[in-house]
């Protein structure tokens, strides 16, 4: 698509507030339910993504998830509702690139939240980098059901590659990550690993998580 002024985002003064620790296992869940069960398992981050719902029934979700995951210590990132995020306190927000422009990225940038950008490929992730962004997410790294993708998997060879690209931004790699992916992913050096489908849809969630916590303990590049 054509870049104008008008769908490049305004860039704010500073950068967004730094992340210390590795994000490491970074479930993406649609619900708070899923979240409770995961929180006990203590994954590095999360991100509650809800697509849908009325503007009060979304206020009362992420407001639970805010308040439980302060219980449980858990960074909790919000996709998408950047006003509520900033509202109800969550650790931070994460954003696709067409969500960019329309966000009051100073707003979240002065409310002292993080900010996380999706990245589909170098231009896009060019532009992320831009920002200062707290993270930046890139993908999609393998084939995934979960979500239509329109542009091809990056492969772990363009992961590795832009890795080193997004020097000292913190970066999550995403995008049909599994058992079998794990490994091979982390050793991209990336700083976090956020999955869908690979922790949601298995028959024991939690479990699910307390596995990919330890492979994260296992590969994690920076150890
Ligand atoms: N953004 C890029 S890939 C993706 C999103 C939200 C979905 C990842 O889901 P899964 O199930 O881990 O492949
Ligand atoms: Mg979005």
């Amino acid at each position: 698509p054509r870049i104008s002024g008008a769908n490049w985002p305004k860039t704010p003064t500073a950068p967004f507030a730094g992340i210390s620790e590795p994000l490491g296992v970074y479930p993406v869940v649609d619900s708070i339910a899923l979240l409770q069960q995961l929180l006990p398992e203590q994954p590095g981050c999360i991100q509650l993504r809800l697509k849908q719902g009325s503007p009060a029934d979304l206020h009362a979700q992420i407001a639970e998830a805010v308040m439980l995951c302060r219980r449980y210590q858990v960074r909790l990132f919000i996709n998408d509702h950047w006003q509520l995020a900033i509202e109800l306190g969550a650790y931070g927000v994460h954003l696709g690139q067409e969500d960019l422009a329309l966000a009051d990225l100073t707003a979240i940038q002065q409310a002292g939240l993080r900010l996380g950008i999706s990245s589909h490929g170098p231009f896009e992730l060019a532009r992320a980098l831009q920002l200062r962004p707290s993270y930046v997410a890139l993908g999609h790294v393998f084939p995934t059901q979960t979500k239509q993708m329109p542009s091809q998997p990056q492969g772990l060879k363009r992961l590795a590659l832009s890795v080193p690209l997004c020097a000292g931004t913190p970066t999550v790699a995403i995008g049909g990550i599994d058992q079998h992916s794990f490994a091979q992913t982390c050793a991209s050096k990336v700083h976090g690993i956020a999955m869908v489908s690979a922790i949601t849809k298995a028959t024991q969630p939690a479990q699910r998580l307390r596995f990919f916590n330890k492979l994260w303990e296992q590969h994690y590049a920076y150890h």
